[in-house]
C-alpha cells in the first residue's frame, strides 16, 4: 500500500493529498506535526533526510520525496485520469504554469511568511538546516503574491482552466497557493472576478475539500 506522510495544514502535502484523490488511489496516511517540529526528528529524518513533507513510499518501498517526483509516478502508475496533459503541446504548457504557480506563487507565499513569522525565526526554508530569516525578503515575498493575484487572475479571463483547456496538476497547484496565501493576509479581492469565478469552480471538485 502507498503511504503519504503528510500534514494536514501545510500547503506542500496537500498538493499531493489532492492528486491522490483526484486519480483515486488508495493510501495510508500518516501525519506529522510541523509544529512540534516532528519532520526534524531522527525517526523521519530516517524516513526522509530532507525533513520535509510531502513524502510518499511506493508499493516497491521507494520514498519519493517532492511534490515533482510524487506527481511523475502517479501519473505513469495511474494515468487516468491525466493531470500532466496528453500532447506534446498540452504537457508543456502545463508544465510552464506548475511551474509559474510554484514560483510566484507558493515559493512567495513562503518567502513572505518564512522570513517574518516569529516561529519561524532560523526556518526561513525548510530543511535540515536552519537558516536565518531576512525581513526584506518577507517584503518582497508580500510583493511578489500580490502580483501573483493579479497576474492569476488576468490569465483567467475567458479560461475555466490554468493550463491546455483542461483539469491539470496547474490547477491543483494553483488553488493550494491562492488557498495559502491567506496566511500572509492575501485574498483575492472584489476587482478578481475571474479568478474567483475559476476557484468556485474548483469547489465543485470533491478533492478540494481536503
Ligand atoms: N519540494 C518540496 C517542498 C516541500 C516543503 O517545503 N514542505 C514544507 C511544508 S509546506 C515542509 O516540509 N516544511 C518543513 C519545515 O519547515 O521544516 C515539495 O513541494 O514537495
Amino acid at each position: 500500500m502507498i503511504t503519504l506522510y503528510d500534514c494536514a495544514t501545510a500547503p506542500s502535502p496537500r498538493r499531493a493529498r489532492i492528486l491522490l484523490a483526484e486519480k483515486g488511489v488508495t493510501h495510508e496516511t500518516v501525519q506529522l506535526d510541523l509544529r512540534q517540529s516532528e519532520q526534524l526528528g531522527a525517526a523521519f529524518r530516517a524516513i526522509n533526510p530532507q525533513c520535509t513533507v510531502p513524502a510518499l513510499r511506493t508499493e516497491e518501498g521507494m520514498v519519493l520525496t517532492d511534490n515533482a517526483a510524487i506527481t511523475a509516478y502517479l501519473e505513469a502508475r495511474y494515468p487516468q485520469p491525466p493531470v500532466l496533459g496528453r500532447t506534446p503541446l498540452e504537457k508543456a504548457e502545463i508544465a510552464s504554469w506548475n511551474w509559474r504557480v510554484e514560483f510566484e506563487g507558493l515559493m512567495a507565499i513562503a518567502e513572505a511568511l518564512r522570513n517574518s513569522a516569529p516561529a519561524m525565526a532560523d526556518r526561513a526554508l525548510p530543511g535540515p538546516v536552519g537558516y536565518p530569516q531576512i525581513p526584506e525578503l518577507a517584503q518582497r515575498g508580500l510583493a511578489r503574491v500580490q502580483q501573483f493575484i493579479e497576474t492569476l487572475d488576468q490569465h483567467l479571463a475567458g479560461r475555466d482552466f490554468i493550463a491546455a483547456a483542461q483539469f491539470s496538476i496547474a490547477d491543483i497547484t494553483a488553488v493550494v497557493a491562492l488557498d495559502f496565501a491567506r496566511v500572509v493576509r492575501v485574498k483575492p479581492g472584489e476587482q478578481h472576478a475571474h479568478l474567483r469565478r475559476w476557484r468556485d469552480a474548483m469547489a465543485q471538485r470533491p478533492a478540494f475539500a481536503l
